[in-house]
């Protein structure tokens, strides 16, 4: 299968992070790409390509278009109003205050546009956005033209930026774009897998209310674990969109028996759906090793993920999330791309 994968991505670099307390370097780091891609390598998955240019505009099909246009500006933002260090979100509008009046400074705009502060600029940190969403446009491309399946070596990831939102480390929703661009290409259903260990929020946000993009997400518990406020089993989609997206939240421990049993039942729910193409938003922290994660997947079990999404027999479009045990990272990630393919 085709890789692409953007230099890019290395520009956001250095960027800090509120963890327990502490502002620490960001756990979403350059080696994490770069280590998936020399795996890529040494596992000869197939030729590495570069991104093409493509235009926001298709961004701004599932975010809100003064979103899109604000992302390029922050840094610029930041530097003018005389800060330094990373932009970091401070203050947000939670219940009780308004979120439909966009204030003007920088610093208040951060808050406006995000859910939590885990989503911060530094100098490089738009061209790396934006690299990320080419990657996995190109990717899409590759699919729509007959690939079975393509890898999209997207950094930063995308899966918790909404609408009008970043956090969680995301800021454009890569997989949601390349959804939405298969169904104006022509694709009458497009399904969404996320097996991140961490609830896709903003990709359920997104098509939430839509019958033609169903939505699964694999994920640890939210009454404990990271988003918190979204990844309910109850959730199942609201108006046309009720019954179409599924969420299987899982306790701290999980480990494969549990976890393939999850991905069984979601991939016959995907089945049943029936849609032209299957974006999988790959996240491997659900890796035993995971820093940040409490689930107990074994590098032996990314494999078998790839095999049994590749059972669907379906057009595939794997896109990366997450995933921070950085020394197994690239055997894990490619690991499912290999056990896709059936080696
Ligand atoms: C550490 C707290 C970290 C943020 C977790 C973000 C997870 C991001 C991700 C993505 F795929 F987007 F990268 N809190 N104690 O892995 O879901
Ligand atoms: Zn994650």
């Amino acid at each position: 299968m085709k890789t692409v994968f953007s230099p890019l991505h290395a520009g956001h670099s250095g960027q800090m992070e509120l963890v327990a307390g502490e502002i620490v370097p960001g756990f979403e780091k350059p080696s994490r790409a770069e280590i998936i891609k020399a795996r890529v390598e040494t596992e000869k998955l197939g030729p590495i390509l570069p991104p093409e240019s493509h235009d926001v505009a298709l961004a701004k099909r599932v975010h809100r278009a003064d979103y899109i246009d604000f992302l390029p500006t922050v840094w610029e933002r930041w530097e003018a109003a005389g800060k330094t260090g990373s932009a970091i979100p401070f203050t947000w509008p939670t219940r009780g205050l308004r979120g439909d009046v966009a204030p003007r400074t920088i610093e208040a705009l951060l808050g406006f546009y995000s859910f939590d502060g885990g989503a911060s600029f530094v100098k490089g940190t738009w061209d790396a956005i934006k690299s990320s969403h080419d990657v996995g446009l190109t990717a899409a491309h590759l699919v729509k033209a007959g690939e079975r399946a393509a890898f999209a070596l997207c950094r930063p990831p995308g899966h918790h930026a909404g609408a009008a939102f970043m956090g969680g480390y995301c800021f454009i929703n890569n997989a949601a774009v390349a959804a939405q661009w298969f169904r104006d290409q022509g694709a009458a259903r497009v399904t969404v897998l996320d097996v991140d260990y961490h609830h896709g929020n903003g990709t359920q946000e997104i098509f939430y209310d839509r019958a033609d993009v169903q939505v699964i997400n694999l994920h640890g518990d939210p009454m404990t674990e990271y988003p918190f406020f979204l990844g309910h089993a109850d959730e199942r989609g609201a108006g046309p969109g009720e019954g179409f997206n599924h969420n299987y939240p899982m306790p701290f421990g999980t480990a494969w028996d549990a976890w393939s049993a999850s991905l069984d039942d979601a991939c016959e729910k995907l089945a049943a759906y029936s849609p032209d193409v299957v974006v999988v938003s790959l996240g491997v922290d659900t890796f035993e090793k995971d820093p940040i994660s409490h689930f107990k997947l074994k590098s032996a079990d990314y494999p078998k993920i790839g095999r049994r999404i590749a059972k669907l027999n379906l057009p595939t479009l794997f896109v990366m999330e997450g995933g921070y045990a950085v020394d197994e990272i690239g055997v894990n990630a490619v690991g499912v791309l290999t056990g896709f393919e059936g080696r």
